[in-house]
Formats: structure tokens, C-alpha cells, sequence
């Protein structure tokens, strides 16, 4: 069952929209992921989060209902962060969720649960590992101990933290059914491609899951024309939208997510109260379909298992701009229209969207349209709104206007117009 790149990718780049979820023991400082190495924490001192770990609260079902409910399609969870400590039951380290006050395989739960509600469901994995005792320390660009001179001159093998990677893998996507991301993170400097025996590493992940999709995190070069093994099937944007969307050498467009944070954190941190508003968060979806990208949102649950009230709250507000206007985001994806003065495009087929962010002042020029919409109608309650032609039309023959009455928008985060071409 070989599939091509463009059925594997089908149901993600219809999808649009997952959740991303980092979870870990990082949680309970409550400074973010990158704790470990920004504050330069040993191993030692960093194992009294280990030792208390302890998420009383975790209930994956209800992060999957609020994920469904936000109409998300899929998720991404870390199962091993940069910190090395594993949410899921492996048999390659003690350094895992079943020997915390946790005492269970965490991702098995969140396997399950996500299923359940539908969704599909991916596993982050780090490359790097700042536990591992084979994980390079001194001299690391990113290791805790990498400018600590009792680490200097450490006899650290390589190959062996290469073997445990690659084992580690072969568990997450032996055994806990099929799995339909896999998001590794991330290379730098020499620590790419084939240092981490890449060609290898995805020929496995492929047999194992033949229709998983990977990212392109490993190292090698997604936008070449011919792309190495490990190139992967997606391109992951993190905490940006690309102004112009991703295309490879040829033009031709690139599957690609862009993953983005609620607040300022991937992990939890208790001080980061920056959440952006329902609207940027709405705006930032719509921006992406009407490029070809994906949306991966980040919440990051903090130490008793529970997802941020405030990103709860984000999370509900997109939901219910969903359950009226998803039409204009499953399976779209760029119009062939110049970005317009008030908003967004989105297109499916003969279906444009016209995302409404702004009143103009006058009526609002569906510019290029003219000419070529049969219908037009509100998408939320598909009320019918009248497309006219501007009094001028043989000047302006492009030009197609709508009109809403009043001082405001029927929704002043985006209303979306279906237009319906010849
Ligand atoms: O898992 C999330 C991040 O922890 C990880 N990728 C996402 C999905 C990641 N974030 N940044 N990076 C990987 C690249 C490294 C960024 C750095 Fe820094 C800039 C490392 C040191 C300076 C960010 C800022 C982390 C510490 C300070």
C-alpha cells in the first residue's frame, strides 16, 4: 500500500486546524520547556519535578472534547521533550511517566481519548536529548551543562543515544496503533541529517506506519527539487505565518503548518499572561487556509494535568466562530485573487469565501468576481446577500459589490460571505 506524498497528505491539508499539546515535568516550575537549559539545571536539581509528578486532574478526554469542540481536526503531543523525560512507557530508560507519583503511560490515555472524539493523532519526539548520558553536553549549542568545565572532555557516544532515539521511535509507532504524525524537533549545526541516521530512521517510521506524514524538522531540504529521504512532508513555520505562503524550487505550493502559541510558552509558565484574543487566533486560521498552511495551536497543561482556563476560554470562542463558518476552512485553500482591502479569500472549488474583517467605506468590492458569482449568501445562517454591479460596470467590469446595512459587521471577528461561482 505505497502511497504518493499527495494521499498521504490529504486528510491533513483538508484538516486546517490541530492542537498542538507540550506537557511534561517542566510543568511544575512552571517557566516554559527550555528551563532546563536557560536556567542551567543539572540533572540532579531538575529531578525533584520528576519525583513529584503528579497530574491528578489529567483527563484527556476532556482535553480531546475541548479540542473537537474548537474543531480541531488533529493533535500533536510531546511524548519526549529536550528535557528527555518520557510521557509514554518505554522500555529504553527509567526517565518516563510509569516511575513518576504519575504511575501510567500517559500517551496511551491520550492516544485514546483523541480517537475517540475523531481526531487524528500525532506524537512529537525531540532529537534532542539533554538527559540521555550519550546526548552531546559540553560544547552543545543548546545543552544545560554546555558551558560547565567538570562536562569537558566526557567520553559521550553518539551512536548509543542514535540507537535509543531510533528504538524509542520504533515503541511510540509500534505500539500504540496507528499513529498519523510523527513531528520530530529539531536540527542544528552538525546535529542534522544523517548524524542522526536519518534515511534510516524514516525508512522505519514509513514500514512501520505507511500512512503517516512526518515533518521536516530532521535536517534535510523540503523546498528541494529532489528532496532526500528525510526531507519530510510538511514544513513547520514556528511562531510565524509565511507572509507569501511555502512553495518549493519549482513554485509549486508545499503542505506546511504553522505552529503558534496561546501565550508566549509552548510549556506551561503560570507568569505568562500574554494569551492573544479569540480574533487574532480566528484571524490567524483563516490567514494560513487562505495560504495553504495549517494551523497547529499550542496549550500547554499545567502540573495537575489541566489545560489553562484562558486557553480554554480562546479555545471556546474559536469554536464558536467554527460551528458557523468551518465551511470556509475544512478542505480550503487559496483563491486565485489578490489579497482584497477588507479581508481574506478562502476557496474550495467553485466556493469562494469572502473572510469580511473591515466596512469599507462604500460598498465592499469583491474585485476580480465580477460577473462570476451566482450566488452569494452569509455563511452563518446563509441568509442571501445581493451582488451588484457598480453603476459603471463597463469601466469596471471586474468589480462585484455586497453591501451590509448598519454600522458594523454581522460578526466583527470575521464574517464570512459563500460566493458561488458560474
Ligand atoms: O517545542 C517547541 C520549542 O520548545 C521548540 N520547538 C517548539 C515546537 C523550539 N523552540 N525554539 N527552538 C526549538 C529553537 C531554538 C531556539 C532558541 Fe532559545 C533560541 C534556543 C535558544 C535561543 C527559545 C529562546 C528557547 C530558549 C530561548
Amino acid at each position: 500500500m505505497a502511497l504518493n506524498n499527495e494521499e498521504r497528505m490529504k486528510w491533513f491539508t483538508e484538516a486546517r486546524f490541530g492542537m498542538f499539546i507540550h506537557w511534561g515535568i517542566y510543568a511544575i516550575p512552571a517557566r516554559g520547556e527550555w528551563i532546563k537549559s536557560q536556567e542551567r539545571i543539572s540533572d540532579e536539581d531538575y529531578q525533584q519535578y520528576f519525583e513529584e509528578f503528579n497530574p491528578v486532574n489529567y483527563d484527556p478526554v476532556r482535553w480531546a472534547r475541548i479540542a473537537k469542540a474548537a474543531g480541531q481536526r488533529y493533535v500533536v503531543m510531546t511524548s519526549k521533550h529536550h528535557d528527555g523525560f518520557c510521557l509514554f512507557d518505554s522500555k529504553f530508560t527509567d526517565y518516563k511517566a510509569t516511575n513518576t507519583p504519575a504511575k501510567k503511560d500517559l500517551v496511551k490515555e491520550y492516544v485514546d481519548a483523541f480517537r475517540n472524539e475523531g481526531l487524528k493523532v500525532g506524537f512529537y519526539y525531540s532529537l534532542l536529548d539533554w538527559h540521555h548520558p550519550d546526548y552531546p553536553a559540553y560544547g552543545d549549542a543548546h545543552h544545560p551543562m554546555r558551558d560547565n568545565e567538570a562536562y569537558k572532555g566526557q567520553q559521550r557516544d553518539l551512536s548509543k543515544y542514535i540507537d535509543y532515539m531510533h528504538n524509542q521511535v520504533k515503541e511510540l509507532l509500534t505500539n500504540y496503533g496507528e499513529i498519523d504524525v510523527i513531528w520530530f524537533d529539531f536540527s542544528y549545526d552538525d546535529m542534522k541529517g544523517e548524524t542522526w541516521k536519518a534515511t534510516e530512521l524514516v525508512n522505519m517510521v514509513r514500514q512501520l506506519q505507511p500512512r503517516i506524514i512526518i515533518d521536516n524538522r530532521l535536517g534535510g531540504n523540503i523546498k528541494a527539487r529532489n528532496p532526500e529521504i528525510y526531507a519530510g512532508d510538511f514544513a513547520s513555520p514556528e511562531q510565524i505565518i509565511p507572509p507569501e505562503g511555502i512553495t518549493d524550487e519549482d513554485g509549486k505550493p508545499i503542505p506546511w503548518e504553522a505552529c503558534i502559541t496561546l501565550n508566549d510558552h509552548w510549556g506551561y509558565c503560570s507568569a505568562d499572561k500574554n494569551y492573544k484574543s479569540p480574533k487574532q487566533i480566528i484571524r490567524a486560521l483563516v490567514e494560513c487556509v487562505s495560504k495553504n498552511g495549517n494551523l497547529l495551536l499550542n496549550v500547554g497543561p499545567n502540573a495537575k494535568g489541566e489545560i489553562p482556563e484562558e486557553s480554554i476560554y480562546i479555545l471556546e470562542q474559536v469554536g464558536k466562530w467554527m460551528d458557523k463558518n468551518s465551511d470556509s476552512i475544512y478542505g480550503c485553500g487559496a483563491a486565485a485573487l489578490p489579497k482584497p482591502e477588507w479581508g481574506r479569500y478562502t476557496q474550495k472549488g467553485k466556493l469562494v469565501y469572502a473572510h469580511i474583517y473591515d466596512k469599507t467605506v462604500g460598498p465592499i468590492n469583491l474585485r476580480g468576481l465580477g460577473g462570476k458569482i451566482k450566488k452569494a449568501r452569509l455563511l452563518s445562517d446563509r441568509s442571501e446577500i445581493k451582488v451588484h454591479k457598480p453603476w459603471n460596470a463597463t469601466e469596471y467590469p471586474d468589480d462585484a459589490f455586497i453591501d451590509f446595512a448598519g454600522a458594523s459587521l454581522p460578526d466583527e471577528i470575521d464574517t464570512v460571505v459563500e460566493l458561488e461561482l458560474n
